[in-house]
Order: structure tokens, then C-alpha cells, then sequence
């Protein structure tokens, strides 16, 4: 092939967001705009990450992936690349894409440099819809701001690009490896299963024995639903294959580029099928539901975990798994170096790590701030209020390895109880853990594609009102008497303690005097107009007091949080678009 350099012109709007680009497809088809951002990224990595180096290209799959798969390998054999690694089909989940570059190893014994993911996770596909594309470094983990700050300036002053405009068309359809020529000496293009080398790792992970027993016997009934998203192409792998599930307790397990026209976030609004099977909400079925369900997002890192007629807020999950993982999962049976949570993620995981005297950490939203901590030996299981679970095995969250974990602490409660005895439910190990830890009721409300400017304004006055905190507290007064008093109130801020570097306004804070919390943030993931977030909750050490309704614990706090925020007037909503 030969190396054509394209002019150029920079497009505005290209800057990387809590997890890399995204956009409408209708945006990313315009024009140069995906290779302007791919060879800008190019621009930004050291030499030795491009040249001679070896690069994973694969997504979960939503519409226009196939296309951009073609034209990043062919700027990549332009730029000097030597091998480009696609999972078959252009599938990989992005929990998997970490596991590749941590682990696989090449037909020639090459090891991956990097990964550019293609997609935009929980965000709904098809041609109306999103796409996305961020890049991951050799330790797995999504680029750190350093590199995609350097991106979004990139984007600003570009004016050329390379590209292979002669190289064929590689058929990702078929695994194997294909040689092409350049000026540059030899390229290849690896196409390889999609699943072999993440459910190698599960499987060094877990015990797989543990969880089969309790999966393939009769008293145990399970589902799981992919959402129409990559986790499709792992979860008959692993659950049915490996694990002896019924076939018939996968869901949606087949990967479309446009997720079936649904929205592929794991949430009790969202995962509506899965949610009426477990006998939630308004839809309780007539059968009687299964003893555990999960699901996933597009790309597969995010889960949902639920029980039978029972959900399990996410921040409760990973503060569980960390208190039941030594026990239960013999890749932590040496213990845990350290636990660490975003910081709108209820402090359920705290309350833990105090008790098991475990290193803490609060880092902002975004799974890039967790990786320097792991790489660092500091933290050994980390999550995310929104559904994000995962550990240091890779760099990612990671939404099979939570369902995993999970399946590990109800085999292991369970060992005795397969045969005859009551089963230890979902529902049971979630009370016992707040009767033992206390419960931090939780919630989140997402107001979606809100006018950018009135947003700024919300959040600028929450900010303003922070300067005078007796005049905050008059105000929370007269909304509801029954919540504590305003003790600080801030904006978040990170200093990394591995690399030092500083993040700044990473959401504004309410803190209360019993240990309540009200956080505001903007989204960083969503493609059009602004997505205002926020995040309500409340502690709760009185164990005859764990047992409420969480709405209904929560409602004067809500209120409180949307009267001082003024939600309805800057916004015009009367009601947020999600709860969670
Ligand atoms: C959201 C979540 C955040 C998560 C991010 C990526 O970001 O709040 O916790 O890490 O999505 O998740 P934001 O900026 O919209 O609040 V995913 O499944 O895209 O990888
Ligand atoms: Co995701």
C-alpha cells in the first residue's frame, strides 16, 4: 500500500468527555471528522506507541463501527502501525479490549500498545443515534487527561492526515491473520475471537466449579440480559457454556447495531424486560421470578445485579462484593490491597473499608482516575454509583466480572444449601450487610438534553451559594425541618497521589451534619446538550431503620435538593428524565 497525506481543517467540538468522544453518527460521518480525531490521538502518543507498534481496533459493535474500523486500521498502517488487532466481527466489549491489551498474546508473540474502543456504552445506536470512540493506553485503562487533553488541542490545529487509501478492505468477519506491504516494511491485520482470551482470565479469577454448582442446580434460577449489547458474545460463553445456565435465561443476547432500538443502560428504567422477569415494579409477572438477574450496557462494563423482587443499588454492590470477596473469590484470597469509589458513589463502601481496616480512596467520576491507583498496588476493587463495578484485573470496569462476583458470594453462602436448606437470597445478603454496616439510602436523578445554558446558570448559582453557608441553611430551613444543617459545602477536587496531577471541578458538594450528601454534576458522556446529574443520599446506622422504602427515606432530602437548586426554574422540568 502507499501513504496518502489528506489535507485537513480542524473541527470544532472534538473534545474527549468523562470516557472519549461521542457524538451522533450523523456527526461522526461528516467529513474527516473521525480522522481528524483518530490522527490526532496519533499525534498525541509518544512515537514508540505508533510506530512498530501494535494497536486493538474493536467496539461493541453499534452502527458505523464497521466502518470506522476500516479506516482507523488503514490510518494506522499510514502511520506506521505494525499490526492492528480486531476481535472478530469488530466485537469486543471494552472490559475485554483491557483484557487484550493486558494479556493476549499475538500469533507472533507481539503484545498490544494500545486500543482505540468504538463506542458510546450506554447511549442508544443505529443511524439517528450515537457513536463514540476513545483510546486506551498499554495498561489497559482509558487515556489520562494528559493525553486527551493534548487530543482535544490536536484537533484544534490540524491540517493533515495519512491514510492507506489503496489498502483493501479487511474482512473482519473471519479470524486470522492478513500481511500487507507498505513503504514501511510489513503490516498485518489479526482478526481473533472475541471472547477466548477474557474468559481465560475470568476464569483464573473465579472459581468456576463454585459457581457452576450453584448455576446448574435446580433451587437456583438465573438471568441474564446483554441489552442487545456486546455482552451478548461473552455471556452464552461463559454463563451457558461454562457455567451450565439454561440457554432460555439469556436475554437480548444477540449483538445489533442499533441494540434492538432500545437504550442499552442497565437500570431499573431502561432494562424493562429483565425487570418485569424479576417481578419489579408495576409488572410483576405471575411466575415466580428467578433468584438473580443482571445486566449489562453496550459495551459491556456496566451491570445491574437484582433479586428475586429486589434491586440492589449499585453502590451498595460494590461495598458487598469488597466485604465478601476474600472469602469468596480466590483472586483476593491474599486480601485486598485497597478499595476506592467515585466520588458521587454512596459512601457504603467507606463504612466497609473502615471495618476492614482497607486503604480508601474517592476519586472523581470516570474510570481513568482508578487505574494509576492499581497500577500503583493501592486499590483492589473499585465502583461507581452508575452501575460500574470492577477490580484490578484490568483497567476497565467490568460488567461480567461484577455478575461473577456476585454469583461467587451466593455460591459460597450456599455451599451447604444446594442439596437441602433455604437458599441465602440476594435480598438476604443485602440486609444482613446493612444491618451489619448500616445502609446509605441512595439516588440519582439525570435530567437529560437540558438547554446548555440554563444548566451552567443551575450550577453556577449552586456554587455562588456556597460562599455563605448560614444563608444555605435559612434556605434548607424553610424547604424541610426535618434534614440535618449544610456543614461544608464544595466543589471536588483530586489530587491523584500517585501522579500528582490536579482535577479540578469535579462536582459541587452539599455535605449535611449526619452525614447526608447532595451532589451536582454535569455528564461528561452525553452528545447532545447537557445532562445535569444528581446524586441524594442519606445514612442510616439504626438498624430497625434499614428497612424503608428508599424514595420514601429520601423524599425530604429530594426536596431540599431541588428547591435550593432551583431545578424546575433554571430547567423547565418538572421531573428528571431517569431515576436510578
Ligand atoms: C457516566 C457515569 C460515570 C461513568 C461514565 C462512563 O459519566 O456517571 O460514572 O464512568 O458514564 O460510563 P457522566 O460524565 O455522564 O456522568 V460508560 O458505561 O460510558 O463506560
Ligand atoms: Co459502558
Amino acid at each position: 500500500f502507499n501513504v496518502t497525506r489528506k489535507e485537513t481543517a480542524p473541527i470544532d467540538g472534538q473534545k474527549p468527555g468523562t470516557s472519549g468522544l461521542r457524538k451522533k453518527v450523523k456527526v461522526f460521518t461528516q467529513p474527516n471528522y473521525l480522522h481528524n480525531f483518530v490522527q490526532s490521538t496519533f499525534n498525541a502518543l509518544s512515537a514508540e506507541k505508533v510506530r512498530g507498534a501494535t494497536l486493538v481496533v474493536s467496539g461493541d459493535g453499534r452502527y458505523y463501527s464497521k466502518d470506522a474500523i476500516q479506516i482507523i486500521t488503514k490510518m494506522a498502517a499510514a502511520n506506521g502501525v505494525r499490526r492492528v488487532w480486531i476481535g472478530q466481527n469488530g466485537l469486543l466489549s471494552t472490559p475485554a479490549v483491557s483484557a487484550v491489551i493486558r494479556e493476549r498474546v499475538g500469533s507472533d508473540g507481539s503484545k498490544a500498545t494500545g486500543a482505540f474502543i468504538l463506542t458510546a456504552s450506554h447511549n442508544p445506536g443505529g443511524p439517528n443515534e450515537d457513536f463514540g470512540i476513545k483510546y486506551n493506553m498499554d495498561n489497559g485503562g482509558p487515556a489520562p487527561e494528559g493525553i486527551t487533553d493534548k487530543i482535544y488541542e490536536n484537533t484544534k490545529t490540524i491540517n493533515e492526515y495519512s491514510i492507506a487509501e489503496d489498502l483493501p478492505d479487511v474482512d473482519i468477519s473471519a479470524a486470522g491473520v492478513t500481511s500487507f506491504g507498505g513503504p514501511e516494511g510489513q503490516f498485518d491485520v489479526e482478526v481473533f475471537d472475541s471472547a477466548s482470551d477474557y474468559v481465560k482470565l475470568m476464569k483464573s479469577i473465579f472459581d468456576f466449579e463454585a459457581i457452576r454448582k450453584l448455576l446448574s442446580s435446580p433451587k437456583f434460577t438465573f438471568c441474564y440480559d446483554a441489552l442487545h449489547g456486546v455482552a451478548g458474545a461473552y455471556a452464552k460463553r461463559i454463563f451457558v457454556e461454562e457455567l451450565g445456565a439454561q440457554e432460555s435465561s439469556l436475554l437480548n443476547c444477540t449483538p445489533k447495531e442499533d441494540f434492538g432500538g432500545g437504550h442499552p443502560d442497565p437500570n431499573l428504567t431502561y432494562a424493562k424486560e429483565l425487570v418485569a422477569r424479576m417481578g419489579l415494579g408495576k409488572s410483576n409477572t405471575q411466575d415466580e421470578p428467578p433468584e438473580f438477574g443482571a445486566a449489562a450496557d453496550g459495551d459491556a462494563d456496566r451491570n445491574m445485579i437484582l433479586g428475586k423482587r429486589f434491586f440492589v443499588t449499585p453502590s451498595d454492590s460494590v461495598a458487598i462484593i469488597a466485604a465478601n470477596a476474600v472469602e469468596s473469590i480466590p483472586y483476593f484470597s491474599a486480601g485486598l490491597k485497597g478499595v476506592a469509589r467515585s466520588m458521587p458513589t454512596s459512601a457504603a463502601l467507606d463504612v466497609v473499608a473502615k471495618n476492614l481496616n482497607l486503604k480508601f480512596f474517592e476519586v472523581p467520576t470516570g474510570w481513568k482516575f482508578f487505574g494509576n491507583l492499581m497500577d500503583d498496588g493501592l486499590c483492589s476493587i473499585c465502583g461507581e454509583e452508575s452501575f460500574g463495578t470492577g477490580s484490578d484485573h484490568i483497567r476497565e470496569k467490568d460488567g461480567i466480572w461484577a455478575v461473577l462476583a456476585w454469583l461467587s458470594i451466593l455460591a459460597h453462602k450456599n455451599k451447604e444449601n444446594l442439596g437441602g436448606g433455604k437458599l441465602v437470597t440476594v435480598e438476604d445478603i443485602v440486609r444482613k450487610h446493612w444491618a451489619t454496616y448500616g445502609r446509605h439510602y441512595y439516588t440519582r436523578y439525570d435530567y437529560e438534553n437540558v438547554d446548555a445554558g440554563a444548566a451552567k446558570e443551575l450550577m453556577a448559582n449552586l456554587v455562588k451559594m456556597q460562599s455563605s453557608l448560614p444563608e444555605v441553611n435559612d434556605i434548607v430551613k424553610g424547604i424541610c425541618s426535618d434534614v440535618s444543617k449544610v456543614v461544608n459545602a464544595d466543589e471536588f477536587e483530586y489530587k491523584d497521589p500517585v501522579d500528582g496531577s490536579i482535577s479540578k471541578h469535579q462536582g459541587i458538594r452539599y455535605l449535611f451534619e449526619d452525614g447526608s450528601r447532595l451532589v451536582f454534576r454535569l455528564s461528561g458522556t452525553g452528545s447532545e446538550g447537557a445532562t445535569i446529574r444528581l446524586y441524594i443520599e442519606q445514612y442510616e446506622k439504626d438498624p430497625s431503620k434499614t428497612g424503608r422504602d428508599s424514595q420514601e427515606a429520601l423524599a425530604p432530602l429530594v426536596e431540599v435538593a431541588l428547591k435550593l437548586s432551583k431545578m424546575e426554574q433554571f430547567t423547565g422540568r418538572s421531573a428528571p428524565t431517569v431515576i436510578t
